[in-house]
């Protein structure tokens, strides 16, 4: 028998199973903290024996709840390459979380060892975070033992308090440190440096007006002063003008109550107790600033530019530069050096949520292609690997822009005939530095949103007026058993309970360009309602309609 099995069996005594069945959603495990400590401890083994699955490649762990209650906590697994953990692992994760006894967890771990023909011997190599939860500490602890358990020798890395997108660009860096083109220096100062020098190549100006910056008082309010400091150092302080808002990191209970990008655009009003000026220039992160929304009032009226948004401006934004640049077609891939040319592709990945106004303009105005997939990144983040240029946001904020290998080969090749050309393919590669692309990210998002607009010379409601959203409305509802309700066509339709899909379909029947889908959450205990009309009151009308049904 392997030698960690004596220290799992007396590791896990110490962090007794506390509840029935915990499950990997959405994001991870997500739910109250004080039950986490056993689901930490065996995410330290399982991490562990993923890198080794993957002879000792770095993979990350992030301990965070996001846009949750500060209560809660999480964890979730990152690949080496900084994407979210592979399905089959998640399942074997499930399998860990829920071993009912310790005997049971060396059994599951073994189990594990033998399904993914994992070579023990095999080095480990883990790197970790967590976000300003006051419960964040204790379960790294609690993570840290199950690493060592698993592996006394496991190489590990602590980042201490981050972002999410700042530990899975970590990941990537350590990952990528020997390759052709490293992703970048694997710490803090060189994610903060990577993105201030590609805000600095893409903006030349200062903008317009400031921008406040409500950081619902999370972790992105230090990543946003470190961002700051560095800016300044370069000596382009100048381009960034924001002022931040609700940093308040250290004050219990104030993480993402009554703001954050979540709380803004499911209520789609400001976070509490701040003053929106008229024609102020507005934006939200979320508790781990993977997500931004932004937003601005006019004529009185709160108007939310959300991930749909953001998406089109981005898309605006690349094509007019990619059209600048006038980049020689390149063949599909290497291999194919013989075979025609292609011209690179631009898609756009939503999910059910997507506005459906968003969808249409990227259609018929913008004529490019979109792709609807299930909620959660991961499932964006593989649709849009399928593009040259593969734009994701979900309407939450939570999104970034994907660059094929061929294209970043296409504009560091490119030299530009004229002077435009050259500034295009100057600013195509300095974009494919400033996106994160291992995952969304709120502060990356924050500087292509301002890049892009300065670049079009767009205000606010310049970018708002690109389409009109049809109203729309989310509502959350508790019931007994949310895994009863199972979600089909990319979330756009219940297979179960049937009866109740039956229904919605009658009520959307009846609603003038109605939309309603309902399904699980995956990050909290409710299902989620979605509903979309061509007025307002037909919106809350169908939403409640179908919120009755489910009672
Ligand atoms: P759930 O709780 O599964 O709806 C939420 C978001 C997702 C995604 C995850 C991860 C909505 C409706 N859902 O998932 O899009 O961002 O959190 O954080 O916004
Ligand atoms: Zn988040």
């Amino acid at each position: 028998r392997p030698a960690s099995d004596a220290a799992i069996s007396a590791g896990s005594a110490l962090y007794p199973r506390v509840r029935e069945t915990y499950t990997y959603g959405t994001a991870g495990f997500r739910t109250l903290a004080e039950v986490l400590d056993s689901v930490l401890f065996r995410m330290g083994l399982l991490a562990v024996l993923r890198s080794k699955a993957l002879h000792g490649q770095w993979v990350g762990v992030m301990v965070t709840a996001s846009h949750n209650e500060e209560r809660d906590n999480g964890v979730k697994l990152v690949e080496p390459m900084g994407e979210m953990l592979v399905p089959a692992w998640e399942v074997y994760a499930a399998q860990l979380a829920n071993a009912v006894t310790d005997a049971a967890l060396v059994e599951a771990v073994a189990a594990v060892v033998a399904a993914a023909g994992i070579d023990l011997a095999q080095p480990a190599r883990v790197v970790y975070a967590a976000d300003t939860r006051p419960s964040g500490p204790r379960l790294i602890a609690c993570l840290e033992h199950g690493l060592r358990a698993m592996d006394a020798a496991t190489e590990t890395r602590g980042l201490g308090v981050a972002t999410t997108p700042e530990l899975h660009y970590v990941v990537c860096c350590l990952n990528t440190r020997d390759a052709p083109r490293p992703y970048g220096q694997p710490d803090r100062a060189g994610y903060l440096s990577k993105l201030a020098t590609a805000f600095g190549g893409l903006v030349t100006t200062p903008p317009p007006s400031p921008l406040h910056v409500d950081c619902a008082n999370g972790v992105g309010s230090l990543a946003m002063t470190a961002l700051l400091e560095t800016l300044r150092a370069a000596g382009t302080g100048a381009l960034l003008d924001v002022r931040l808002m609700n940093t308040a990191t250290a004050t219990p209970g104030a993480l993402n109550r009554d703001c954050g990008a979540d709380f803004v655009k499911f209520h789609q009003k400001p976070p509490a107790g701040l003053r929106l000026q008229e024609g102020d220039r507005w934006c939200s992160l979320d508790g781990d600033a993977d997500r931004i929304v932004f937003y601005y009032v006019r004529d009185g009226a709160f108007r939310l530019l959300d991930g749909d948004k953001i998406a089109v401006l981005a898309a605006v934004y690349i094509r007019d530069l990619l059209a600048a640049a006038q980049l020689a077609p390149l063949p599909a891939t290497a291999a194919d050096a013989a075979a025609t040319p292609q011209p690179l592709t631009v898609g756009i990945v939503q999910t059910a949520y997507a506005n459906g106004s968003a969808t249409a303009y990227i259609r018929d105005v913008l004529k490019l292609q979109t792709v609807c997939t299930p909620t959660g990144v991961k499932h964006l983040h593989h649709a849009a690997q399928a593009f040259d240029v593969g734009v994701y946001f979900e309407a939450n904020g939570h999104g970034t822009v994907l660059f094929s290998p061929r294209a970043v080969a296409l504009f560091h090749a490119a030299a530009g005939a004229t002077p435009a050309q050259q500034a295009a393919i100057v600013a195509l590669r300095a974009l494919t530095d400033l996106i994160n692309q291992t995952v969304g990210d709120a502060i990356s998002d924050l500087l292509l949103v301002e890049a892009a607009l300065a670049h079009a010379r767009m205000a606010f409601p310049d970018w708002d007026a690109l389409y009109t959203d049809l109203p729309n409305r989310q509502v959350k509802v508790r019931v007994a058993d949310r895994h009863q309700f199972v979600p089909i066509k990319a979330d756009t339709e219940l297979a179960e309970p049937a009866a109740l899909q039956d229904q919605i379909r009658g009520l959307v029947a009846q609603t003038p360009q109605g939309r309603c889908f309902v399904r699980p959450s995956g990050t909290e205990d409710v299902v989620r309602v979605y509903a979309e009309a061509q007025t307002v009151a037909d919106t809350v009308r169908l939403a409640q309609a179908v919120c009755d049904v489910i009672y």
